[in-house]
């Protein structure tokens, strides 16, 4: 039975995968051309510069003159080259930082293909194509042996867009149960979300961002707030996991949400192998709880307990709670977490108190947990799910070391607070360029006109790209990773 309102169906399987895959296509076919404008090189006098890392050839077309060089450099943390395939022509082994350069003499006009000949290098995707001259006899090589027909590059884009449709595959696969229990019954349940990833310690669902850690209330009405500081495996994505540096094993760190005015204690259990502190980053402390080790304490040694105290200021805050020792290495391999007193005043522009979902976005692009969103990459993001009718905070928290324009299709984002402050004039805008440490509050309001349609023209699933618009923080030549996930907007009747 499909979900009916009245007597009419809105929401259908068929119409979610197609408009889902609609997107997420679309999503593609844009990465991908802008992806070939801006990294096709050029063909410069000085020679063509590449630069390889793990695990690619960037630019992955490379345009050469004939009898042209390229220069190429290994940017990468382990050993690579490149080698024309077909041909002799091939740079040395580059260990890690070195150059070296590839003369194409003696090669035709027409397309070749290059890869890094290193062992399993060229399977995880260091492949691309070299295009020598004008490309030879209508775009495409048919030159001598080595030169690539146009039948074989076709054979070639398509096993590429089947390489990139796996994860995309992977992510829509956490959505099925949901899917299909709205098809039978008619209804939103979110708790059959089936993350295609371990959340290890994490106690809700990755629908309602990390979980929000329950204080001990103590006889004198102070909460406090137990967080060990470990080394715990995570799993970034399916099938890849690393040594992340965790609060209370996962990442980003469990929430803290107090009220103004609360007795707050933090107990940091370090049973890191190194010290570390806590700083409490846009919230107001003593600065003897600021968490600056040599400064303001002295650092935490492995094994020992340190309590901050303080009491929360009478405004709201969203703040953060991280190391600030080492901090360029912890606070990117997970020491991180969202800190938040009470709630932004939006009643004007939502006509009610509180948003019906309040979700930190955390972003993070460096050390073992890399280009992520509350500690995940592509495909093993969460969407964030919104009835229509309903308003959605997203609080945007920048733990990494670059800046993220995070954009988002289809419906306005309302900006009302920098930083925890409120603002006395919110803007509306579709990107919201968020720089390491700035925390950027906004509101999202889902309204029927963001469903999609159905073939029979009743509503269905609004299911809207959601990513960090920096291109090559989203997408590779391995499909969507990294800072991509959606927002998902759910017909009113399913409620
Ligand atoms: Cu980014």
């Amino acid at each position: 039975m499909a979900i009916r309102s009245s007597d009419r169906e809105v929401v259908r399987s068929g119409s979610f995968a197609f408009s889902f895959l609609a997107v997420v296509l679309a999503l593609g076919a844009l990465f991908t051309v802008a992806s070939n404008d801006n990294t096709t090189s050029a063909v410069a006098a000085g020679g063509t510069s590449v630069t390889l890392d793990e695990y690619r050839i960037n630019p992955d077309t490379i345009n050469v003159a004939i009898d042209g060089t390229i220069n190429v450099s290994n940017r990468g943390k382990v050993s690579h080259n490149l080698v024309i395939e077909g041909t002799d022509l091939k740079t040395e082994t580059l260990a890690p930082s070195a150059s070296g350069s590839l003369n194409v003499k003696g090669l035709k006009d027409g397309r070749y293909t290059v890869l890094c000949s290193i062992s399993g290098h060229k399977e995880a995707g260091m492949h691309g194509v070299l295009i020598v001259g004008s490309g030879g006899p209508e775009g495409a090589a048919a030159s001598g042996s080595t030169g690539r027909n146009a039948d074989e590059l076709t054979a070639m884009n398509a096993d590429m867009d089947a390489m990139m449709q796996k994860p995309v595959d992977a992510y829509v696969g956490q959505l099925k149960g949901v899917v299909d229990h709205l098809n039978s019954t008619g209804k939103l349940d979110a708790s059959l979300y089936k993350a295609n990833t371990s959340y290890g310690s994490m106690t809700s669902s990755p629908l309602a961002g990390p979980s929000v850690l329950e204080p001990k209330v103590q006889a004198d009405g102070t909460k406090q707030f137990d967080i060990t500081a470990q080394v715990t495996q995570w799993e970034i994505e399916p099938g890849k996991t690393v040594s992340a540096w965790t609060y209370n094993g996962m990442v980003p760190g469990p929430t803290i949400r107090v009220q103004p005015g609360d007795k707050v204690r933090i107990r940091l259990i370090n049973e890191l192998p190194q010290s570390t502190v806590i700083h409490y980053h846009g919230v107001d402390v003593p600065v003897e709880m600021d968490g600056v080790p040599g400064v303001t304490q002295d650092a935490v040694n492995p094994g020992d307990t340190f309590d901050y105290e303080f009491t929360t200021t009478n405004h709201p805050a969203v703040g953060m709670y991280h190391s600030h020792h080492h901090a360029e290495a912890q606070v990117s391999d997970g020491l991180a977490g969202a800190f938040i007193i009470g709630d932004l005043p939006a009643e004007a522009i939502m006509g009610k108190a509180t948003p019906d979902l309040r979700l930190p976005m955390m972003l993070n692009d460096a050390g073992t947990i890399g280009l992520s969103l509350n500690g995940k990459s592509f495909p093993a993001t969460a969407p964030v799910v919104a009835v229509a009718g309903q308003w959605v905070q997203i609080d945007y928290m920048n733990e990494g070391q670059l800046a993220h324009p995070m954009h988002l299709h289809g419906i306005p984002q309302v900006v009302i607070a920098k930083d925890g402050f409120p603002l006395a004039q919110p803007y509306s805008a579709d990107t919201v360029m968020v720089g390491p440490g700035e925390r950027y509050s906004v509101l999202v309001h889902a309204l029927p006109e963001h469903l999609g349609t159905a073939k029979d023209g009743s509503p269905a699933l609004g299911i809207w790209a959601f990513h960090c618009h920096i291109l090559s923080h989203a997408e590779s030549s391995r499909g969507m990773f990294g800072m991509v996930t959606t927002f998902i907007v759910v017909p009113a009747t399913a409620a």
